[in-house]
C-alpha cells in the first residue's frame, strides 16, 4: 500500500487547454471489465476500483487515467502494490509493461463538500452521481472518455438506517446486512457503457413501482424514487415512461434490454436529467407532479423529458459517442425523438409552434452572439459549455430536415440501420448521416454543411406573377452569416415546403411541394397560376432560417385567415406582429389595424383549437423584437409592445372577457382540451389587464384566490405581479406562505417576480437575493432568480447598468460553488454588441471584471473570454 501522501488534491490547471476534434485518436488502452466498491458516506467515501487494462494495436504508451479531487490511497497492478506512476495535471500515467494488466486503485472523496454537483455528492441527505460529461473522474481514475466502454459491476455499502436504499446501473445481483449496522448491494450492468452513464443512488427512498411488457414478452420493472412525502406527485412521470416504452416500439421498432428501469428525482442538479443507463437521475422540478403545485406547462415538460431520457437509451447508450464533439449525435436525434414523442400526445401543431419559439428564444439568439459554434463544434476549453440549444435544438432540426428529405418510410429504414449497424459502439455524427444516406439513397454531400457552419441561414424571398401567361416565378437566395471564426460561408441545403394560394379567393392554387434551395440562388415557377398568389413558406418550419420576404401585411393577414398549415397560419400572424412591432419601435408609433383585426378573426373562428389559439394570439416576446434590430433599444421594445397589446386588450376586450368566461367555471381536469382553455383563459386575463380596464387587477385576484391548480394560480400571479396594485402584494404574500417549504413551487415565486416587466423589478431581484429562501448552492433556485433577470430584457437592460452589475457578483459568487451552473447564466452579458455604446461599454466592463476574477473556473472563464472577443 502506497502512503497517502504520495498524492494530494490534483491542482486546477492554470491556463485551460483547447480541445480540438482534429486531435482525436482512439483510446490506447481499453477497459473490458470495471469493478467497483465503494464504502459510502457523505463525509469519506472510499472508492476500490479493479480495472482490467488491454492494450489497443502496437505501441508503447503509458496507461492514462482521468481523475480529480481525489485523494489517492494505493495503486496496485495485478495484485502487487506499486510506485511506478505519476500524476500528469490530472491524470494519473502509469507505465505497464504487458498487454492486459488488472489495476487496482483506493481513493477517497468528500461527497458532502461536493458543491459542483458532479460525480458524487449529496442532495437532501441522499447520495447521487453525474458523471456526464467529466464527472466519473471525480469518483476514481479511468480513462473518462466515451469511447471507452467497459462492463461494470458495482458494489455499495452504507449505514442501513441512513441509507437503506441502494441502486446503480444495470440489474440487481445480491444484498446483505452486515453486523455493524450497515448493508451491501451488488448490481451488475450487462451493456459496456462509457463511465459518463455510470451511476449509484443512496439514500433514504420510497418507491412508486410499475410494470412493462415489451412486445417480446419480457416484464420490465419499473420504479420512480423519491423521497416519501413525494410519493403521490410521481404518477404523471410513471404514465409518461410507459407510454414512451410503448412509443419508441412503435414508432423506432426500439425495445427496453434490461429487467429494471429505476429513475430517482434529486433537488440539486445541474441540469434536467441524466440518462444513466438503467438508473436515470433526474432534477426533481421533471418528475413531482400533482394540480397543486405543477402547472399545465410542467406537466408536459415532465413528459418530454422522461421521455427524452427513456430514449436515450438507444439514441446515446445502446449508441454512444465517439468523442464529446459528437454530442449532438445523441443529444440531436434524442431531442428530434422526443419532440415527436409529444407531438403524438396531443396537438401537433401546437408543440411545433411550442418547439419553434423556444428555437428563437435559445438558438437563434446564440447562433447570432459571439458562443455561436456548429452543431458539431471544432474545439472547447470545458466540455460542460457544449450543452447548448444548438447542440440540442438545432441539431435536432438537422435530424428533421433529413427525415423531411428522406420521408417517413425511408427515414424509418434509415435508423433502423444505423441502430443495427452501430449498436454496442461509439458513434460519430457522420457515421449517422452516412447511414440516412445510403438507407435513403441520398446524396447529403453538401447537408453535412449543417454540422461544421454555425449561424442561422437567412433566406429572402419575392414572388412574381404574370397575369397574362400565368407564370408565377418564386425567387430565392440564401446567405449563411459570419460567425465567430467562420466567414464566406457557402450555400446550405434547405428543404422549404411551400404552397401558393390566390389572393382573390383565398383557394389552393399549387399541392404543398418540397423545394430543395442548395444554391445561392435560384428561382421555382408555376404555371397556369390563374390570380395573383400569396406564398406561404417553409411550412411546418421545415428548415431552421430566417426568412426574409417582401409579403405586405395585408398578405400575411390573408395567409393567417386562410393558410391550412396551422404552423404556417401561426407564423404569418407572428411576422404580421412582428414587423409592427419593428415598425413601431423604430418610428415611435405604428398602425395596429391589421393585427388587431386578425387577431380578432382569430378569436372569432370557433374551428380552431383554443391551444392553438392561444399561441396564435401572443405577441413575439421583446427579445425576438430585439433579435430583428441592428440596435437593440429595450425600452422602445417595451412601449411598442406594451402598446400593442393595450391596443388589443381595448379593441377586442370584449372577446377577451368571452373567451375568458368560456375557459371558466370548470373544476380542473388534466385533458388537452381543458389545457388548452386554461391557457386561453390565460392570455385572455392578460389582455384584460394589458387593457387597464378597472377591474383587471380584482379579476386576477378572483382567478388567483379561487383557483383548484397550478395553473390558474400561476397564471393570475403572472398578471398581478405586472400591476402596481394592493393585490399584487396580497398573492405573493398568499402564494409564499401556502408553499414554504415546497422548494419547486417556491422557485415559481422567485421566477415570477424576476420576470417581471414592473419598473421596480431591480430593486426586488436584488432584495430578494438577500431572502432567506434564496440559496446559490441550489441550481433550480439561482436559476428561477439570476437566470430569469437575465432574460427580462427590460429589467436587466433598466438604464445605468445595475442588473449587469448584479449579474456579474452572483456569477462570480456562484462560480466558486458550481461553475458549471454560473456558465450556463453568462450568455445575457455577451450579447454587449447588440446594444447601444453605453450599454454596451457597462456589459463589456464586467465581463472584463469575470475575467479577471482570481480562481475563476475554466466554464466561466471560457464563456466570458470568448464573449469578449
Ligand atoms: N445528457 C443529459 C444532459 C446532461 C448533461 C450534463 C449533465 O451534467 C451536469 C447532466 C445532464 C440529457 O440530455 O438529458
Ligand atoms: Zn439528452
Amino acid at each position: 500500500m502506497l502512503d497517502a501522501t504520495h498524492a494530494a488534491l490534483t491542482p486546477a490547471p492554470s491556463a485551460p487547454a483547447v480541445i480540438r476534434r482534429e486531435d482525436y485518436t482512439a483510446p490506447a488502452w481499453t477497459v473490458p471489465t470495471t469493478t467497483l466498491d465503494f464504502a459510502l458516506d457523505p463525509a469519506v467515501t472510499r472508492v476500490r476500483a479493479r480495472l482490467s487494462v488491454e492494450r489497443s494495436g502496437a505501441h508503447d504508451l503509458p496507461l492514462r487515467l482521468d481523475g480529480a479531487g481525489q485523494r489517492i490511497v494505493s495503486v496496485a497492478v495485478d495484485g502487487v502494490s506499486v510506485n511506478e506512476w505519476r500524476i500528469e495535471g490530472e491524470q494519473l500515467v502509469l507505465p505497464l509493461p504487458g498487454d492486459a494488466h488488472v489495476i487496482e486503485t483506493e481513493v477517497e472523496i468528500a461527497p458532502e463538500r461536493n458543491t459542483q454537483l458532479m460525480g458524487l455528492y449529496a442532495s437532501g441527505g441522499n447520495l447521487c452521481t453525474q458523471c456526464e460529461a467529466e464527472g466519473f473522474r471525480r469518483i476514481t481514475y479511468f480513462p473518462d472518455r466515451p469511447d471507452v466502454l467497459s462492463t461494470y459491476s458495482v458494489r455499495m455499502t452504507a449505514d442501513k438506517a441512513r441509507f437503506p436504499v441502494l441502486l446503480a446501473n444495470g440489474d440487481p445481483v445480491a444484498q446483505g446486512d452486515n453486523d455493524d449496522g450497515t448493508h451491501w448491494a451488488e448490481w451488475h450492468d450487462p451493456f459496456p457503457k462509457p463511465s459518463y452513464l455510470f451511476a449509484l443512488v443512496a439514500g433514504d427512498l420510497a418507491v412508486n413501482r410499475g410494470t412493462f411488457t415489451t412486445r417480446s414478452g419480457r416484464t420490465v420493472e419499473l420504479g420512480i424514487w423519491v423521497r416519501e412525502a413525494d410519493l403521490p406527485k410521481t404518477d404523471h412521470a410513471l404514465h409518461a415512461l410507459k407510454l414512451s416504452m410503448a412509443w419508441d416500439e412503435r414508432v423506432y421498432g426500439r425495445e427496453y434490454d434490461l429487467d429494471v428501469f429505476n429513475i430517482v428525482a434529486v433537488d440539486d442538479f445541474n441540469f434536467g436529467a441524466m440518462e444513466n443507463k438503467g438508473l436515470n437521475i433526474f432534477n426533481s422540478r421533471y418528475i413531482l407532479a400533482d394540480p397543486d403545485t405543477a402547472t399545465d406547462y410542467d406537466y408536459d415538460a415532465i413528459a418530454a423529458v422522461v421521455a427524452h431520457e427513456y430514449f436515450h437509451n438507444w439514441s446515446g447508450n445502446r449508441i454512444t459517442c465517439r468523442d464529446w464533439f459528437q454530442l449532438s449525435l445523441k443529444e440531436g436525434f434524442t431531442v428530434y425523438r422526443d419532440q415527436g414523442f409529444s407531438a403524438d400526445q396531443g396537438s401537433a401543431a401546437v408543440k411545433r409552434i411550442e418547439d419553434v419559439r423556444g428555437l428563437r428564444a435559445g438558438q437563434f439568439p446564440e447562433d447570432a452572439s459571439p458562443l455561436a459554434h456548429p452543431v458539431r463544434p471544432e474545439s472547447y476549453l470545458e466540455i460542460s459549455n457544449f450543452y447548448t440549444a444548438t447542440i440540442y435544438n438545432k441539431g435536432a432540426e438537422l435530424i428533421r430536415m433529413m427525415a423531411t428529405i428522406l420521408g417517413p418510410e425511408r427515414f424509418r429504414a434509415a435508423t433502423d440501420l444505423y441502430f443495427e449497424r452501430f449498436d454496442g459502439t461509439a458513434a460519430t455524427c457522420e457515421d449517422y448521416v452516412a447511414c440516412m444516406e445510403e438507407a435513403g439513397g441520398v446524396d447529403l454531400s453538401q447537408f453535412r454543411l449543417w454540422y461544421s457552419q454555425a449561424g442561422t441561414p437567412r433566406v429572402s424571398v419575392s414572388l412574381e406573377h404574370e397575369p397574362g401567361s400565368g407564370r408565377a416565378t418564386l425567387n430565392l437566395a440564401q446567405k449563411v452569416p459570419d460567425t465567430p471564426g467562420q466567414s464566406n460561408k457557402q450555400p446550405q441545403v434547405l428543404p422549404l415546403k411551400i404552397r401558393l394560394f390566390g389572393a382573390e379567393t383565398g383557394e389552393a392554387l399549387t399541392d404543398e411541394q418540397l423545394v430543395i434551395l442548395s444554391d445561392a440562388s435560384a428561382s421555382v415557377t408555376f404555371e397556369t397560376i390563374p390570380e395573383r398568389p400569396i406564398v406561404s413558406l417553409n411550412r411546418g418550419f421545415s428548415a431552421p432560417i430566417v426568412i426574409e420576404s417582401d409579403r405586405t401585411a395585408a398578405d400575411l393577414a390573408f395567409l393567417a385567415r386562410h393558410d391550412d398549415d396551422p404552423f404556417a397560419r401561426y407564423e404569418a400572424m407572428q411576422q404580421l406582429m412582428l414587423d409592427t412591432l419593428v415598425a413601431a419601435t423604430i418610428e415611435g408609433k405604428a398602425d395596429h389595424e391589421a393585427v388587431i383585426a386578425a387577431v380578432a378573426d382569430t378569436l372569432d373562428n370557433p374551428e380552431l383549437d383554443p391551444a392553438f389559439v392561444a399561441e396564435a394570439v401572443l405577441l413575439p416576446s421583446e427579445s425576438f423584437v430585439g433579435d430583428q434590430m441592428s440596435t437593440v433599444d429595450p425600452n422602445a421594445i417595451h412601449d411598442a409592445r406594451e402598446a400593442l397589446r393595450r391596443d388589443l386588450g381595448r379593441e377586442l376586450e370584449a372577446r377577451w372577457r368571452t373567451a375568458y368566461e368560456a375557459g371558466s367555471g370548470r373544476a380542473y381536469a388534466h385533458t388537452p382540451e381543458d389545457k388548452g382553455r386554461r391557457r386561453l383563459r390565460n392570455v385572455a386575463l392578460g389582455y384584460i389587464a394589458a387593457s387597464g380596464a378597472a377591474d383587471a387587477a380584482k379579476l386576477a385576484y378572483a382567478q388567483f384566490a379561487d383557483a383548484d391548480n397550478m395553473t390558474d394560480r400561476q397564471g393570475a400571479l403572472t398578471t398581478l405581479v405586472g400591476t402596481h396594485s394592493e393585490e399584487r402584494d396580497a398573492a405573493l404574500d398568499i402564494f409564499y406562505q401556502r408553499y414554504q417549504g415546497n422548494s419547486l413551487v417556491l422557485d415559481k415565486w422567485f421566477q415570477t417576480q424576476a420576470l417581471s416587466s414592473a419598473d421596480d423589478t431591480p430593486q426586488l431581484v436584488a432584495e430578494l437575493a438577500r431572502h432567506p429562501d434564496f440559496s446559490l448552492a441550489n441550481p433550480n433556485r439561482a436559476r428561477s432568480l439570476i437566470g430569469a433577470f437575465g432574460v427580462n430584457q427590460r429589467a436587466f437592460h433598466a438604464e445605468g447598468g445595475a442588473g449587469y452589475r448584479w449579474l456579474a457578483d452572483q456569477l462570480i459568487a456562484l462560480d466558486a460553488l458550481n461553475p458549471q451552473t454560473a456558465a450556463k447564466l453568462l450568455p445575457p452579458l455577451g450579447r454587449w454588441r447588440r446594444f447601444d455604446p453605453t450599454r454596451a461599454a457597462l456589459m463589456r466592463a464586467e465581463l472584463e471584471r469575470i475575467v479577471a476574477h482570481p480562481g475563476l473556473s475554466k466554464d466561466l472563464f471560457e464563456q466570458a473570454s470568448k464573449s469578449l472577443e
